[in-house]
């Protein structure tokens, strides 16, 4: 082994000397051009296969040295209660949380109901009080904490309007904006049991002075469906801004081959729609959908473009990729346990920064905690080192 060892180290130095390979007939005959023994930073001037030339696309070929990789880890959050996982409390899809003066904020959805859902594909059973999904008969609650582990449910924030009005049947999965000394909530708002024809919903607007209200309607319908046919027809779920170039850059997703017809085909897109105003118009980017891959939405100010974690579908699910523009996202990395509806603390996503810093913690959901049939979701927090101001080795 000793020998063997020693050859391999001798063979790899001599390799880094860079000679020509000679190729006859296609088959490498010098094999001191092998690759080099130290990880080359620089793409070497040999024959290369295609996971080697791969790996030079990526910020770094090395995956320790490279800022958008991270391994994750999870908490559990004090202060939230479930009675007893029974199903008829679920708390998911949390806003990104938000630092006023000394305490975090964070909205959610929350569903408090006689029982547990009964499932999308019985929708056509759900009543006034059965819900079809975990996101049916919701509404926007939020809480407060001091160091982002225990919270403090503080009450709702927005709840379902009056019969007819948009959203009257659940509001769920908020995201929110700080523009100008204002707070915006942006929010999914269901006019019928999800499952019935779809996980079908436009996206409204809340708005107010103070992160404790009260909220404002500001508007419905904000960012426009899709034609017939199109790939966000009758379906923006997931709205989150972040304020790129000036302007508010609002991320959304759009399942196709909507269920519950259709949902062996089932794919999703995210879409970006920017406006001036946070209350719109909002004009969609003709290159939608700008990401195949990935579920909810967490997209971040990142140097002076903006990063993404794809989870959960897609053929690139499970990466984090970056776009100059915003709109045009390469893969990073690929990451693995990723965080569920990840929602991260961003101290910088409304600056309008140039030189996006990233994070290091977040929350997220975990979603059919208890037991088949008493499905709920309960909210735990993630921390990571996607941030470019913080120094732990990306390996643990
Ligand atoms: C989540 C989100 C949206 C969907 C539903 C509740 O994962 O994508 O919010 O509508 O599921």
């Amino acid at each position: 082994l000793k020998i063997s060892t020693l050859l391999l180290v001798v063979l790899s130095a001599i390799s880094c000397t860079q000679k020509e390979a000679k190729v006859v007939d296609n088959v490498i005959i010098d094999t001191l051009q092998i690759f080099p023994f130290k990880m080359p930073i620089e793409k070497p001037n040999i024959p290369l296969s295609a996971s080697s030339e791969r790996m030079f696309n990526y910020p770094t070929p090395r995956v320790q040295d490279n800022e958008l990789f991270s391994q994750f880890k999870y908490t559990r959050l004090n202060g939230f209660d479930y009675n007893n996982g029974d199903g008829t409390i679920s708390r998911r899809d949390p806003s990104r949380p938000i630092l006023v003066n000394d305490t975090y904020y964070v909205w959610y959805t929350k569903r408090h109901t006689v029982v547990p859902p009964i499932g999308w594909n019985r929708a056509a059973e759900a009543t006034d009080v059965i819900p079809s999904t975990d996101w049916d008969l919701c509404d926007i609650w939020y809480a407060t904490s001091k160091d982002g582990v225990t919270w403090e449910e503080k009450g709702v924030a927005i709840s379902r309007p009056e019969k007819l009005k948009s959203g009257w049947r659940s509001v769920a999965t908020p995201d929110i904006l700080v523009w100008k000394n204002k707070y915006y909530l942006y929010y999914q708002a269901f006019d019928e049991p999800s499952g019935l024809k779809g996980d079908l919903c436009p996206v409204s607007i809340s708005y107010a002075d103070s992160p404790d209200g009260p909220w404002i309607h500001g508007g419905d319908k904000v960012i426009p469906f899709g034609k017939e046919g199109e790939w966000d027809y009758k379906a923006t779920h997931d709205p989150q801004p972040i304020v790129h170039d000036g302007k508010i850059y609002v991320y959304y997703k759009a399942a196709y081959n909507k269920w519950p017809d259709n949902r062996t085909n089932y794919a999703v897109g995210h879409g970006l729609a920017i406006a001036e105003d946070p209350l719109g118009p909002y004009k969609k980017h003709y290159l939608n959908p700008v990401m195949q891959s990935g579920h909810e939405t967490t997209y971040w100010p990142y140097k002076g473009g903006v990063a993404t974690l794809a989870i959960k579908d897609g053929n690139e699910r499970e990466t984090i990729q970056y776009a100059e523009d915003g709109v045009n996202f390469k893969i990073a990395s690929s990451v693995s346990l990723t965080p569920s509806a990840a929602a991260p603390f961003v101290a910088d996503a409304f600056t309008d920064t140039k030189d996006g810093r990233g994070f290091t913690w977040g929350l997220s959901h975990f979603i059919n905690a208890g037991t088949p049939g008493k499905g709920y979701s309960i909210l735990g927090r993630f921390d990571c080192d996607l941030s470019l101001d913080y120094d732990e080795p990306a390996f643990k």
